[in-house]
């Protein structure tokens, strides 16, 4: 069976609708949709660990890594589950999303369902920035909108 997730993401200038799709338990997550009013170039994205978005997107916490890993990109054998990379906006502000994940899931033990879908101000590292925060964050900046992941119909 198919599981689908949304997750509405809000922030004071930049806003997005994001909807995930899995076909099934170990098969990859298609991220699909649109984030505005970013500043034109890439941003980090990332799912953080805790759904909670009490004290805005800072309460997320940090990205989400059950298995205790570095930072890296979304291809790096050496990642967060939580690191999707970089979204890229256009001059509109705009960023079109579309990513295959192979390593996060709707579904198990490390389900992202009911954590926080968060992009940054600034571009992801991806863990080669040689910035003291690469290897935690990819050094991607403030969190400058987010939303909790739910399942969707
Ligand atoms: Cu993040
Ligand atoms: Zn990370």
């Amino acid at each position: 069976m198919s599981l689908k997730a949304v997750c509405v993401m809000i922030g004071e200038v930049v806003n997005g609708l994001i909807r995930f799709y899995q076909e099934k338990e170990g098969a990859p997550v298609e991220i699909t949709g649109e984030i505005k009013g970013l500043d034109k170039g890439k941003h980090g994205f990332h799912v953080h660990e805790f759904g909670d978005i009490s004290d805005g997107c800072t309460s997320a916490g940090p990205h989400y890594n059950p298995l205790a890993k570095d930072h890296g990109g979304p291809d790096d054998a050496d990642r967060h589950i939580g690191d999707l990379g970089n979204v890229t906006a256009d001059e509109d502000g705009v960023a079109k999303v579309c990513i295959s994940d192979k390593l996060i899931s709707l579904t198990g033990k490390h389900s992202i369902i009911g954590r926080t879908l968060v992009v940054h101000a600034d571009p992801d590292d991806l863990g080669k920035g040689g910035h003291p925060l690469s290897r935690t964050t990819g050094n991607s900046g403030a969190r400058v909108a987010c939303g909790i992941i739910g399942l969707a119909k």
